[in-house]
């Protein structure tokens, strides 16, 4: 397994320089998920997650300091970001500015390699770049922790982004500062583990429900919440000694049982949520039936209708290959375990 820390690289502007910092990382997969926030302000999930980062899909996100600038000026993917997405962007820099002691306002050109609200962790990668390219040009030097915890204010899932590899996002105990402190993510051993992430994009388009609005709903009135998220305790625990000893096929089962638990959540809203489509149904009978066939592979889906298999390298290609012809108007791609965040340039 490829795992780096990624954060002791941070290096204060120089005096008298004009800041700016390009950062990079790179979406992640929950095989336990985040669901459920008990703090939306501070984005302080229910449960326990843990994650994959993918080597595929990265956001380079560019943060300098605008020196005339009354206002943030946000470029995503070279065009102007206006509504939602400027507010949360805006929102989470004047988090930092508010660290840093700055008013100043900045100037943010972010490039996304995967399509953006689809299900595919973009706000992940998104906010875990922000989050390490903002802090450098306001000149703060965050350890990993104190970065995890600040990309995690812009999306949750943005905290497990800031490692390579595993990694192990704690709910921490608690409401207010005191668990503000305590819910960051942590890179997690995986007893050699190097598997691959076959993923079937089946719907690459935007999604009707946004999963910020998803999960309210799914914490404010599914009778299934609950339930599932004191089960996913036990999910985490297995999960945890599944990755120590390096056992993929109960990585495999812990992780499908979640997913299927999780959107199980969503489908007893009220009203419900159904991010799963009829494709999505195909790919996941495509995986059993490999299974029958004595390959080793196991879905999870997220706040989207497309599925990511997780199978043995060796047998990826394979994975790849079924899952291509079950979903034949989707894409398919095979990801590993990936970096985690890192800057590309330090403030000059
Ligand atoms: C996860 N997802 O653990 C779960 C599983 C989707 C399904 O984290 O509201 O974009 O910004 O904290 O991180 C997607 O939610 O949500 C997500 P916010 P985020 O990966």
């Amino acid at each position: 397994m490829r795992s780096e820390n990624p954060v002791t690289t941070v290096l204060l502007p120089k005096d008298g320089a004009a800041p700016g910092a390009v950062a990079v990382a790179h979406p992640n997969i929950a095989l336990i998920k985040y669901w459920g926030k008990r703090d939306e302000r501070l984005v302080l999930p229910w449960t326990d997650s843990l994650s994959m980062t993918l080597d595929v899909f990265p956001t380079t996100t560019h943060v300098r300091l605008d020196p005339a600038g009354g206002q943030d000026t946000v470029l995503l993917n070279g065009a102007p970001a206006a509504g939602e997405a400027l507010r949360r962007i805006t929102v989470f820099l004047d988090l930092v500015r508010e660290m840093a002691g700055s008013a100043r306002r900045a100037v943010v050109d972010t490039r996304n390699t995967v399509p953006t609200g689809a299900g595919l962790a973009s706000s992940a990668s998104g906010f875990a770049a922000l989050a390490l390219a903002a802090a450098a040009a306001y000149g703060l030097a965050p350890d990993a922790t104190a970065l995890s915890r600040l990309a995690r204010r812009g999306s949750g899932s943005a905290s497990r982004s800031i490692f390579g590899g595993f990694a192990l996002w704690h709910a921490g105990p608690g409401t207010g500062a005191d668990a503000d402190a305590c819910s960051y993510a942590e890179p997690v051993s995986s007893g050699g583990l190097d598997p691959a992430l076959v993923i079937a994009v089946v719907n690459a388009g935007p999604k009707a429900v946004s999963s910020r609005e998803a999960m309210r709903r799914t914490v404010g009135t599914s009778p299934l919440f609950r339930p599932w998220a004191a089960a996913s305790k036990d999910d985490l625990a297995d999960m945890r000694a599944a990755l120590g000893r390096g056992d993929l096929e109960a990585v495999g089962e812990i992780a499908e049982r979640n997913a299927l638990g999780m959107h199980a959540t969503m489908l007893a809203a009220r009203p419900a949520v159904r991010y799963l489509s009829p494709a999505t149904v195909t790919v996941l009978d495509r995986v059993l039936r490999l299974r029958a066939e004595g390959v080793l592979a196991y879905a999870t889906m997220d706040a989207g209708p497309n599925v990511k298999v997780l199978c043995r390298r060796a047998d990826s290609e394979r994975v790849a290959a079924a899952v291509r012809d079950a979903a034949p108007q989707g894409s398919v791609l095979i990801a590993g375990p990936g970096p985690g965040a890192r800057l590309l340039s330090e403030p000059a």
